[in-house]
């Protein structure tokens, strides 16, 4: 590829991206979210077959017990279709529907089943040309035990007091230590077999646990600064971590620390007292993840153009109302952002101010700089792109961002 600048369009934009990434959704015209991941698996199915299974799950996708059903459908390739649940305005056929209330739930060949743990059997019971529960009878009672176990160990829930709890000083020395206490017990169990998973192969167990984990490994740096990775106590769930980090499956359905971190701060009001971890480089500068941000970006600009209009503060610099100057720069930036990812340094960035003199626009750059931030922060994985796009996403808006001024 060739050094680039915006002069493109959104079509050349969407081109080059779509030759760099197979990653696709389908876009959901004026619904929530405003476009689906598709099923790796429904290539599989049949033309004009409806999937087998129907789950319902969470409009922002940041729910940890949907992530298991849908890690495990991806992991066992079962193609299926997805009912997007607003959870702050459930509909009232969902709340007949499903006695909890709760998501994930989901249809399996008709049949409704609710709560992860049950969705995640009914699936193996079903589903059992590719297990992920040990056929070994031993090994099965440990599986099962360690599923159980994940209810009510109350691991979690001492993750999230220490995550959440009050902010005294002994308090949280006390929760700490309690979730610390949790932790050596997953290390224990994660020593019993060879290997980096729960049992002797990848399973369920690992699937079970480690949505939670990752959350709070991700968030606990920043809020509590608090490390489980690359702590020296816990080696074997640092291990356990970066094998599920490398599993394809787990990389489309994860969401990334940044979307979580936003959220703590965004939903539950928790203040940092750290700085954000940083973008991981590697991902940052991977090609189809760059590619596969790009593609979103240039595929469902009109949807951005219109979110960050109207929810960014940037069209408070609309002289006399007339908003589309606001528009054009926001537009243009946001190309800028999909040409810097799909070209890297080729791109010509603006850098505001070279050899001491003004080399922009003032009111261009500070819309610019608003719709930078704004979508930086705005967007959520898995909801908008996988989380590996996602960090290339935000890294690369770092960038441009760095050049207006
Ligand atoms: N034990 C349930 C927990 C499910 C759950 O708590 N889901 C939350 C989303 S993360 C929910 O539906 N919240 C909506 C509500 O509380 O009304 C499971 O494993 O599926």
């Amino acid at each position: 590829m060739s050094g680039q600048n915006t002069s493109l369009s959104w079509e050349q934009l969407l081109e080059i991206a779509q030759n760099n990434t197979s990653a696709r959704r389908v876009r959901r015209p004026g619904q929530s979210p405003s476009t689906a991941p598709i099923p790796s698996s429904l290539y599989k199915l049949p033309l004009e077959t409806s999937p087998p299974v129907l789950l319902y799950r969470d409009t922002n996708s940041w729910c940890p017990f949907c992530e298991r059903v849908w890690f495990a459908l991806e992991e066992k390739e079962i193609p299926f279709a997805t009912e997007f649940i607003d959870l702050n305005n459930k509909p009232q056929w969902y709340i007949d529907l499903v006695p909890t209330k709760l998501v994930p739930a989901a249809k399996i060949e008709g049949e409704l089943v609710y709560g992860s743990k049950n969705i995640l059997l009914a699936l193996e019971a079903r589903f059992s040309d590719s297990p992920l529960l040990p056929l070994d009878p031993e090994e099965n009672a440990i599986a099962i035990q360690l599923i159980e176990d994940a209810e009510t160990n109350g691991s979690n829930e001492a993750g999230y007091k220490f995550l959440m709890g009050p902010a005294d000083a002994d308090e949280l020395a006390t929760l700490q230590a309690s979730f610390e206490a949790k932790l050596d017990e997953l290390e224990q169990a994660l020593a019993k077999y060879l290997g980096s998973y729960f049992l002797s192969t990848f399973s369920l167990v690992d699937i079970v646990y480690v949505p939670h984990l990752d959350r709070l490994a991700a968030s606990l740096p920043v809020y509590r600064d608090y490390h489980i990775k690359g702590n020296p106590r816990f080696p074997n769930v640092n291990a356990w971590l970066t094998a599920l980090n490398e599993r394809p499956a787990y990389a489309r359905v994860k969401t990334d620390a940044a979307t979580f971190n936003l959220l703590m701060r965004r939903v539950w009001g928790l203040e940092p007292i750290a700085n954000p971890l940083p973008l991981d480089p590697v991902l940052s500068e991977t090609m189809q993840y760059r590619a596969e941000a790009a593609e979103r970006l240039s595929d469902n600009s009109e949807v951005a153009i219109a979110d960050i209009l109207k929810n960014s503060g940037a069209q408070a610099l609309a002289a006399n109302g007339d908003i589309s100057a606001v528009k054009n720069a926001i537009e243009f930036h946001l190309k800028l952002l999909a040409d810097y990812l799909l070209h890297g340094n080729k791109t010509q960035l603006p850098w505001g101010r070279v050899g001491g003199k003004e080399n922009l626009d003032p009111f261009s750059s500070a819309v610019g700089a608003i719709a930078l931030a704004y979508v930086r922060n705005r967007i959520c994985a898995p909801r908008d792109m996988s989380a590996g796009a996602a960090i290339a996403f935000r890294s690369a808006a770092d960038k441009v961002l760095a050049s207006i001024y």
